[in-house]
């Protein structure tokens, strides 16, 4: 079983033999219902067709090639991994309530320290005390430090003490856990100003990343929510989870295209192995 087999595949290029118009039609109800969103659905067929007819495709394996090709190229940015070139590398993950941000570090925890990485954790999340515990939960289960400080105490604070502690105990990369939050909250907003803030001034020459972790059962509202936040709070990547609750796999193309920013990670269930870096390639052959 391959990371992406919980996917639902797109079946369309099963059902039809020859590039006729009922395809081109059923293509497009199929992506608009797989939550690629309406503009971009139009744009890929348009592309497909042009692409067809350039290329004298007249099959419809070719044009299953063709627009696995398409699909990849769309999510493919320069920067699909994170940075992590300059030491301590920290790694902020930001989103609405319930998404599974603390979920994916833990995940993410494991990932790095297998790969020998000297991880660090920073509970930013003092919103709640069983949000500490369950980021602690993780840590332990990933073998790694994590620095927390009591429910209620600022989060910029513990960030602090968290950039401390990876610079005296050399940390690869630091994991910034935090609230979940609405992006119209414009105080909660500050408040991850607050935390960039301290982290430029802390760690001014580090590698930083600012990940939107997004649910992708939401669909198209979540979508809507994500343009926000991004705008809100500037981010690098996207972590999409939940793709094993949805059949809707397009999500994924909709908010890297409409965001413009790469999916560097994707959830596909609970379990410390079920979130992966992402492969746009290896995605789009899932998907058709
Ligand atoms: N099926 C599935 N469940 C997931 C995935 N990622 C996270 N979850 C679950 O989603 C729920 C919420 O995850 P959390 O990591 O607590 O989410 P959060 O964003 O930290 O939530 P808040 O801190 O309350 O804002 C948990 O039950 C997770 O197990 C995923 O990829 N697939
Ligand atoms: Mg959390």
């Amino acid at each position: 079983m391959g990371f992406f087999d919980k996917i639902k595949k797109l079946a369309i290029f099963n059902l039809f033999s020859e590039l006729t118009d009922d395809f081109y039609d059923e293509l497009e109800e199929t992506l608009v219902m797989a939550d690629m969103g309406a503009d971009l659905t139009m744009e890929m067929v348009d592309e497909l067709r042009d692409r067809c007819k350039s290329n004298a495709i007249r099959d419809v394996e070719g044009a299953r090639a063709c627009m696995r090709e398409i699909i990849a190229e769309k999510l493919t940015f320069d920067d699909m991994a994170v940075d992590m070139s300059r030491t301590p590398a920290i790694v902020l993950f930001i989103g609405v309530n319930g998404v599974g941000k603390t979920t994916s570090i833990g995940k993410l925890a494991a990932h790095w320290k297998g790969e020998g990485k000297k991880v660090l954790l920073a509970a930013g999340d003092t919103f709640r005390a069983a949000a500490a515990d369950q980021l602690t939960i993780w840590s332990e289960r990933a073998g790694v430090d994590i620095i927390k400080q009591h429910e209620g105490a600022d989060p910029a604070a513990v960030v602090y003490d968290a950039l401390n502690a990876a610079r005296a105990r050399k940390a690869d990369v630091v994991l910034v856990d935090t609230a979940g939050r609405l992006h119209n909250k414009q105080n909660l907003m500050n408040e991850l100003n607050k935390i960039s803030r301290v982290i430029e001034r802390e760690c001014p020459n580090s590698s930083r990343e600012t990940l939107l972790v997004l649910d992708a059962t939401t669909g198209q509202n979540g979508l809507i929510q994500a343009q926000e936040f991004a705008k809100a709070a500037g981010i690098t990547g996207i972590i999409l989870t939940k793709l094993d609750g949805t059949a809707k796999g397009g999500i994924v193309v909709a908010i890297a295209r409409q965001l413009g920013v790469p999916v560097k990670f994707v959830g596909v269930g609970e379990g410390v192995d079920d979130l992966q870096p992402f492969d746009p390639a290896a995605f789009a052959e899932a998907l058709l």
